[in-house]
């Protein structure tokens, strides 16, 4: 299996650590724009040297609650760590937005794939990423970032999120971004309450017959918090048993903060699952 990307392909025939960066005001000491941009390019390279396949690049926070940022603040944070990344590094960049003239101005800056946390559902985001060549991530969320965990509600959570994904597929189908081109994600903690979260990671395999590889973001997220009582800080453990259970499920693609780590946990999970069937007993 691999994602077709605008000039070469990627091999997810084992599973593929994306390193997660963050190019928000936030998410570095405040030395100014070339201090914030010196340091993102600094943690990527930490990441690839961790083994990162691909750096998932993001200048708008989607975490619950979180607020929206401009177009144009967007643009200025992503794009330079884009073109500078492109130049340095042979990684596959990722861009985190939703939005766009983003994913445009980031392909154009080197991006080779578009990871949607809405599954481009924006006004021209499907044809926006079927003329840019690029892979896409859809992932299913229920409701927006800023209201989604007030009272999410499903009849049945995973058939809903399979069809969901399922008709994102279909549409980007019909404009012309291929199958190969396409990975989908069931969007942990996007919209969903522990019950939802614990029913999708225990049942990944359903999504199987989709036929775009699985993506899987459960890095440090909240369903750890309210499981094991931890803090951010101390959701290392929990989020590697994580990215294993879905690797055995066949998750081809981990979104993930803590990359070194992570790369190592599936390694062995990689090593379990290419043991050989034992061969049927005879006579
Ligand atoms: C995802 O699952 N998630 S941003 C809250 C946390 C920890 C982490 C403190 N973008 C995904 O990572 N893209 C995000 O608790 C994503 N799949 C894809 N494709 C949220 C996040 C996080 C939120």
């Amino acid at each position: 299996m691999f994602l077709q990307l605008p000039r070469r392909r990627l091999a997810l025939d084992a599973p593929v650590v994306m390193g997660i960066l963050n190019v928000t005001p936030d998410s570095f000491s405040d030395g100014g724009v070339h201090a914030t941009l010196e340091q993102a390019c600094e943690r990527a390279r930490q990441m690839v040297a961790e083994g990162a396949g691909i750096i998932d690049i993001g200048g708008e926070s989607t975490r619950p609650g979180a607020a929206s940022v401009s177009e144009a603040e967007e643009l200025d944070r992503v794009v330079p760590v884009i073109e500078r990344l492109a130049r340095e590094l042979d990684v596959v960049l990722s861009v985190d937005t939703t939005k766009p003239l983003v994913m445009r101005e980031a392909i154009r800056a080197g991006a080779e794939m578009i990871n949607d946390i809405n599954a481009l559902r924006a006004e021209s985001a499907v044809e926006t990423a079927a003329a840019s060549g690029a892979a896409v991530c859809l992932m299913h969320m229920q409701g927006e970032p800023r209201t989604m965990q007030q009272d999410p509600r499903y009849q049945d959570v995973v058939g809903e999120v399979h069809a969901f994904l399922q008709e994102r597929i279909r549409h980007c189908l019909a404009a012309g971004i291929g199958r190969e081109r396409i990975a989908v994600d069931p969007g942990f903690g996007f919209g969903k309450r522990l019950e939802h979260n614990q029913a999708l990671l225990g049942r990944l395999a359903a999504f199987d017959d989709l036929g775009c590889p699985l993506l899987a973001g459960l890095s440090r997220k909240s369903m750890f918090g309210q499981l094991l009582g931890l803090p951010v800080e101390r959701r290392l453990p929990a989020s590697l048993a994580a990215a294993v259970l879905a690797a055995w499920q066949g998750a081809r693609i981990l979104r993930v903060h803590d990359v070194g780590p992570t790369v190592e946990a599936l390694k062995v999970a990689q090593f379990a699952r290419q043991a050989g069937t034992p061969a049927a007993p005879t006579g």
